[in-house]
């Protein structure tokens, strides 16, 4: 077992017993339908910015992958998810089992929820497509914010630079499809953004711009890991990777345990019936608003208003997703791609609060042969680096990194 290299988060050593959290490759053929009017569906999201021309579509995703097996019972209320916390959380030596045991196989085809948006007035650079996988919090509004756009909405900033930007819900999340929190892991996910980036690498569902010049895959947090396993497992897949929110610095940047006991995790189900009740117990959210704040901003650099467009914006978040983030080999020595991880200076989720010092090693050694790799840490903000009052200095650190090294 590669202890080294799995996130530990107290008696559940996670990734098991084969070592890796993250299916070895299976070779899949392509094989989806060449049909733009295929899934194509109605516009659903609550805001599109004026610049861009959008489009909304279904996409059937298929994916074989080994997920791990979570062996422990499926909790039927609060008290039984707490108890299974507190023994997740124990110290390692108090010789608690481990949650996964074992893998299982997964064959399933997904159907994605996501939006494709480009520039009314395309000038070529929107054949570089930039295609979005977000974190636990918002789904695909994460990155098309309908509350205070020219603050917080990347999808505009990037489209006003001329990009395209294909960005979707992951399953369990906003439009597609609903997986058992149980089951929902980085292996599965990892499987279906390799199956999306073909699919828009090959010109599907991107429209009049069909198949693309330059693929970027981006992500934020949960999204961000899901990114880099996929380049790392399958580096052809994209000509660059913007990794927001991320940590690969799991010995001190990444503190399972305190993430746990930060978020005080309920069933979401429970929380807010209105909103999580199609939900299984797996699915799980933090207590409150002010659990949000302690772990995704930092005072002064964001406000009460937006805050509390994220906590009701929120989504719910898989257990086995949670447990899986940080895990498995986390090298990248395959991708030779541009890639650029960036994060806020106080990002309390994956630099335990403070990232000078952990951010550069070990991403610059797991990222030793692509092209360029840049580690940058944005001042004055958190985690959720697209809802800090300086959003927009990070997209320009974003795009600027695209222009130069697409
Ligand atoms: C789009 O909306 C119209 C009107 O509500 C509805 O008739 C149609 O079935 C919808 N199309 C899709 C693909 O969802
Ligand atoms: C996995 O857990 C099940 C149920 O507790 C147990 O029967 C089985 O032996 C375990 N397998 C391994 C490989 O530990
Ligand atoms: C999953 O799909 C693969 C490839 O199509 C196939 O070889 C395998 O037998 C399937 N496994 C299960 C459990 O259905
Ligand atoms: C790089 O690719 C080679 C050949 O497929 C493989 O053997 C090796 O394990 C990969 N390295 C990493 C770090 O994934
Ligand atoms: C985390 O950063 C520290 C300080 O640079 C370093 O000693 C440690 O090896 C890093 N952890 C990993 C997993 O690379
Ligand atoms: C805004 O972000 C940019 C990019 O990280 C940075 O250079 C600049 O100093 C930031 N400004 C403030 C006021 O934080
Ligand atoms: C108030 C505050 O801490 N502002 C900081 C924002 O980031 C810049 C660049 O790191 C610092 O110089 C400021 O002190």
């Amino acid at each position: 077992m590669h202890s080294s290299q799995s996130l530990s988060i107290g008696a559940a050593i996670l990734c098991g017993l084969s070592g890796s959290c993250v299916a070895t490759p299976t070779p899949q053929p392509p094989g989806y339908p060449i049909n733009d009017n295929i899934g194509l569906s109605n516009l659903t999201q609550p805001y599109y910015p004026d610049i861009a021309e959008c489009s909304e579509y279904i996409v059937p995703v298929s994916i074989t992958s080994e997920n791990l097996a979570f062996n422990y019972i499926h909790w039927e209320d609060d008290y039984e998810l707490e108890d299974f916390l507190s023994i997740a959380t124990t110290r390692a030596s108090a010789g608690f089992p481990g949650v996964f045991n074992g893998t299982v196989t997964v064959n399933a085809t997904y159907e994605i929820a996501a939006s494709f948006c480009t520039p009314k007035q395309p000038n070529g650079k929107e054949k570089n497509v930039i295609l979005a996988t977000h974190g636990i919090g918002q789904a695909r509004t994460h990155w098309n914010s309908p509350y205070k756009p020219e603050e917080y909405n990347f999808v505009q900033w990037a489209v006003g630079e001329g990009y395209s930007v294909w960005f979707h819900d992951r399953i369990g999340n906003g439009g597609s499809d609903k997986v058992s929190g149980f089951q929902s892991q980085v292996n599965d996910q990892v499987e279906v953004l390799r199956g999306l980036a073909g699919i828009v690498r090959e010109g599907q569902y991107t429209g009049a711009v069909g198949k693309p010049d330059k693929l970027a895959v981006i992500g934020f947090s949960f999204g961000s890991y899901v990114t880099h396993h996929v380049v790392a497992t399958y580096p052809e897949i994209a000509d660059a990777a913007i990794l927001t929110g991320i940590g690969l610095n799991t010995t001190l940047g990444v503190n399972g345990n305190g993430l746990v006991r930060s978020f005080v995790p309920r069933i979401a189900s429970v929380q807010n019936a209105e909103r999580f009740g199609d939900l299984d117990n797996g699915y799980l959210t933090w207590v409150d608003g002010f659990s949000q704040i302690n772990t995704y901003f930092k005072a002064p650099f964001y406000d009460i208003p937006t805050a509390t467009f994220a906590e009701e914006n929120k989504n719910a978040f898989s257990i086995t997703e949670f447990l899986t983030f940080a895990a498995g080999d986390l090298d990248a020595g395959n991708f030779t791609g541009a890639a650029l991880a960036i994060t806020g200076e106080n990002d309390y989720i994956v630099c335990d609060g403070y990232c000078p010092g952990i951010f550069e090693e070990p991403a610059r050694t797991n990222y030793r042969n692509a092209k360029i790799f840049v580690p940058y840490i944005h001042p004055n903000s958190s985690h959720n680096l697209n809802f800090h009052h300086n959003a927009t200095g990070a997209y320009k650190v974003i795009t600027d990194f695209l222009d130069a090294n697409l």
